[in-house]
């Protein structure tokens, strides 16, 4: 029998088989998946087939092949990782402009992580009642600036009502039949983007994920959300971006998508564009063709790179 992994509590995960009963299911046998440590060998979003028992229960059997994973390492015992989520088709950035503040730096290095795991993400701004004049002007900027990188953005007040224009009425068609990933800094809404889109969930989800947020079984719990229309969500506390500890510095400059497309006419093919003489990406910074904002993202990174700052996943 095959099933969907949609909830991980320890050594139990919640499979929802193809004709949509949820079994309550355990390991059985060894997996070992590619020299990774991991206190789960299993994840929220893998594809499993499962064996039923007399209990009621399962044994998980197979696992299939992953397209993607996302793994966080645990904090006390070194050498062991925890695998998050398997199989994500895509993040949801929550940012604000204000209250509190989203900065370009953090977005930036949000999306240099995702390109490394080749997850799409979405931009969603939120909090757009709270927003002046200028403010909004700026978010647009802002948004323009995404955009033309070719990052979608989308501008939504969590809090409003379904008829408002700035509903999360306009998540639901991106959502649909896809695993989504709901990253962002505290603060900016993601509690509340997941109660509008699914009410029967109210409250809960804020005080588990919060109570997970800062408790100790933080590594032993994730969830994915069933949205009415299709698709899920995935709302693990504390990830707050990929890690990139491990991307080479001369990778660097391909996960800064116009940063790349500019670099292909550097006179120096391992050019890092900092200083070496007949670099296009300078150029174009100061050309204006690529952000001051995008580019001082890129050495913040490349400088960590360089003093091999431990950069912690998640
Ligand atoms: N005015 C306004 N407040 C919002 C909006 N979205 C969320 N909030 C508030 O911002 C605070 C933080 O939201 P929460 O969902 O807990 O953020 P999380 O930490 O990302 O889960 C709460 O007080 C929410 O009520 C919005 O669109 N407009
Ligand atoms: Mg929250
Ligand atoms: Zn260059």
């Amino acid at each position: 029998m095959r099933g969907l992994v949609i909830k991980n509590t320890g050594s139990w995960y919640t499979v929802k088989t193809e004709d949509g009963r949820m079994i309550d299911s355990k390991v059985k046998g060894n997996f070992r998946l590619k020299g990774i440590r991991s206190t789960n060998p299993v994840a929220v979003g893998d594809h499993v087939v499962i064996t039923p028992n007399q209990e009621g229960t399962a044994f998980i059997t197979e696992i299939e092949d992953r397209k993607n994973y996302i793994i966080r390492k645990s904090p006390n015992l070194s050498k062991q990782s925890h695998i998050i989520a398997a199989n994500i088709d895509q993040a949801f950035l929550v940012v604000t402009v204000n209250y509190p503040e989203t900065s370009t730096t953090f977005i930036d290095r949000f999306l240099a992580g995702a390109e490394a795991y080749r997850i799409p993400v979405i931009l969603v701004f939120n909090k757009h009642d709270l927003l002046s004049e200028d403010e909004l002007r700026y978010q647009h900027a802002v948004m323009n600036l995404y955009e033309t990188i070719g990052y979608q953005c989308v501008e939504i007040q969590a809090s409003a009502d379904a008829d408002s224009p700035f509903s999360v009425e306009a998540l639901k068609p991106l959502l649909a039949d896809k695993i989504t990933l709901l990253s962002g800094n505290s603060g900016v809404g993601k509690s509340t983007i997941i109660n509008a889109l699914l009410p029967h969930v109210n409250l809960r989800t804020a005080e588990i994920s919060d109570a997970h947020n800062t408790g100790m079984h933080t590594t032993t719990f994730s969830e994915m959300l069933e949205l009415p229309s299709g698709g899920y969500l995935i709302d693990t506390p504390g990830i707050k971006g990929f890690g990139t500890f491990d991307i080479e510095k001369e990778e660097l400059t391909s996960y800064f998508r116009e940063i790349f497309k500019f670099s292909k006419d550097c006179k120096f093919s391992n050019c890092t564009h900092t200083h070496e003489p007949g670099c296009a990406v300078r150029k174009a910074v100061e050309e204006h063709y690529i952000a001051e904002s995008r580019y001082n993202s890129y050495l913040s990174m490349l400088e960590d790179k360089e003093e091999n700052k431990y950069r912690e996943a998640f």
